[in-house]
C-alpha cells in the first residue's frame, strides 16, 4: 500500500501565490465570521482529503462494472459502489445515482427522465421558496417546460395542499415537484403522493436543503413516498459540493440513463469518494445528535428574534432555516445582509412570501443553523446571536464594530476547523502571501 499523495499547500504557495492567498483569505473568512447561510456547512478534513485526491485524474464514463474507460476496476468502481450502497442504506432507497455534479444537474436529469419539452410540471414558485430549477422563467425549467406554480397561503405562509391538489387536477401535470430552497416547514409527502396518484403524475422531491436532517432521523423522509428524490450533498448533509439522486425500482434505469449519457459526461470520482465519506459520517450515531442540534439551534435563533420583535415567516421553523421579515426595522433584505456582513455575520437577503421588493433587494433575510451547529454552538449561543443580529441591524457603524468583536469571541470559543488539527497546522504554517492588488 503506498502512502497518501495529496494536496501540498507549500507547493501551491510557491507556484501560485495568488490562489494560495485566496484560499487562506477564504479560510480566515469562514473561521472568523459567523456563517448563517442556510445552504452552507463545513465539510470535514476527511471529506476534503477524499476530494483533493488523485481520483480527480480519472475518467470513468459509465457506471461501476460498465465503464467506457479502462483502469476503473482497481479503485474507481469499488469507491463509487461504496457511495451507492451507503446512499441506499442510509435512506432506505431502492437505487442511488451518485454522479450528479450539482443540485441543478440532478434536477436537470430528473426532468430529462420524466418530461419532454412543453409538458406540464407543477412545482413551488421561486418567490414563495422554490428553487431556480422549479420553473423560474429564465431557467431551463421555465423556458422548456409548461410550469404551473403553487405557493404558500398569505395568512400563515404555509403550503395549502388543497390548492396543490386543485392545480394538479386542473392542469394534469406529468411531474410534480415537492421541495424548496427557502421554506421553513416540513412537507406533507403523503399528501403529495396521493395528489400525484390522483392525476397520474411522477412525484419528485428536491430534498437538497433538509436531507441531512432526514439522514439524522429528525425530519420525515420523502423516500417512501416519492418516485425520485434529488439532493445536494453539501448542505445539511455536510459533504462535498455535489448531488445524489435516489429512486424506486421503476425509475432506476431512466435516471441512470438521464444522468449519463443524457445530461453529463465523465463523473467526478474524487467528489464521489468524498460523498461516500460524508455518507459514512452521516451513518455515525453522532450525526443524529448533530441533526437535533441543528433543529434546536434554528428554533432557538428564530424564537429569540421573535422576542426582539422580528416577524418570522410561518411563525417559526421545523427545519434548519427560517426567514425573517426586516421591513418592520425600516430595512430591506439587501441592507440587512450588508449590515450583518459588516458586523461579521454572514447570511443572505431573501424574498419573503408576497414580497413587494424585487428579488435583488428583497424584504427578508434567510438564516440557517448548519454551520454554527457543526461548530458545537447550542441554543444559548443562538440567543446571543439573535442579540448580535439585532444590534447589527439597528445600530450604528460603531455598534457593528462592537458586534464584530463579540463575533470574534464567539467563533474563538467555537472554532471552525480548529488549528490544532493536522490540516490546520499545515495550512497556517509559514508566511501568508498577500492577496494580489488590482
Ligand atoms: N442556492 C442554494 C441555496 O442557497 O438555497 C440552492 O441551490
Amino acid at each position: 500500500m503506498s502512502t497518501f499523495w495529496g494536496p501540498d499547500f507549500d507547493q501551491l504557495r510557491e507556484l501560485d501565490p495568488e490562489v494560495a492567498a485566496g484560499l487562506l483569505t477564504e479560510l480566515d473568512r469562514q473561521r472568523s465570521k459567523l456563517q448563517l447561510i442556510a445552504s452552507e456547512n463545513f465539510a470535514s478534513p476527511a471529506v476534503m482529503a477524499a476530494q483533493a485526491s488523485v481520483l480527480t485524474n480519472k475518467y470513468a464514463e459509465g457506471y461501476p462494472g460498465k465503464r467506457y474507460y479502462g483502469g476503473c476496476v482497481e479503485a474507481i468502481d469499488p469507491i463509487e459502489q461504496l457511495a451507492i450502497d451507503r446512499a441506499k442504506q442510509l435512506f432506505g432507497a431502492d437505487h442511488a445515482n451518485v454522479q450528479p455534479h450539482s443540485g441543478a444537474s440532478a434536477n436537470i436529469a430528473a426532468y430529462f427522465a420524466t418530461v419532454a419539452p412543453g409538458e406540464k410540471v407543477l412545482a413551488m414558485s421561486l418567490p414563495h421558496g422554490g428553487h431556480l430549477t422549479h420553473g423560474m422563467a429564465i431557467n431551463f425549467s421555465g423556458k422548456w417546460f409548461d410550469i404551473v406554480s403553487y405557493g404558500v397561503r398569505e395568512d400563515d405562509n404555509t403550503i395549502d395542499m388543497d390548492e396543490v391538489r386543485r392545480l394538479a387536477v386542473e392542469h394534469r401535470p406529468k411531474l410534480i415537484i415537492a421541495g424548496w430552497s427557502a421554506y421553513p416547514r416540513q412537507l406533507d409527502f403523503e399528501g403529495f403522493r396521493s395528489i400525484a396518484d390522483e392525476v397520474g403524475a411522477v412525484l419528485m422531491c428536491d430534498a437538497a436543503h433538509f436531507i441531512g436532517l432526514v439522514a439524522a432521523g429528525v425530519h420525515p423522509s420523502p423516500v417512501p413516498y416519492c418516485d425520485i428524490v434529488t439532493f445536494t450533498t453539501h448542505k445539511t448533509l455536510r459533504g462535498p459540493r455535489g448531488a445524489i439522486i435516489l429512486t424506486n425500482e421503476d425509475w432506476a434505469k431512466p435516471i441512470d440513463k438521464a444522468v449519463f449519457p443524457g445530461t453529463q459526461g465523465g463523473p467526478l470520482e474524487h467528489v464521489i469518494a468524498a460523498k461516500a465519506v460524508a455518507l459514512k459520517e452521516a451513518m455515525d450515531p453522532g450525526f443524529k445528535e448533530y441533526g437535533q442540534r441543528i433543529l434546536d439551534d434554528a428554533r432557538s435563533l428564530a424564537d429569540a428574534l421573535v422576542e426582539r420583535g422580528y416577524r418570522i415567516t410561518s411563525g417559526g421553523t421545523d427545519t434548519h432555516l427560517f426567514l425573517a421579515d426586516v421591513t418592520p426595522r425600516g430595512l430591506t433584505g439587501a441592507e440587512a445582509e450588508a449590515r450583518c456582513d459588516a458586523a461579521g455575520i454572514v447570511l443572505n437577503k431573501n424574498a419573503i412570501p408576497f414580497d413587494t421588493n424585487p428579488p435583488a433587494v428583497a424584504s427578508g433575510i434567510r438564516a440557517g443553523a448548519s454551520c454554527v451547529a457543526t461548530q458545537g454552538m447550542g441554543p444559548d449561543e443562538m440567543v446571543t446571536i439573535a442579540g448580535l443580529i439585532d444590534r447589527a441591524l439597528t445600530g450604528t457603524e460603531d455598534d457593528r464594530a462592537a458586534v464584530r468583536a463579540d463575533v470574534t469571541d464567539l467563533v474563538t470559543a467555537f472554532p471552525a476547523y480548529p488549528v490544532a488539527s493536522r490540516a490546520g497546522r499545515e495550512a497556517t504554517a509559514g508566511p501568508v502571501p498577500a492577496m494580489p492588488q488590482d
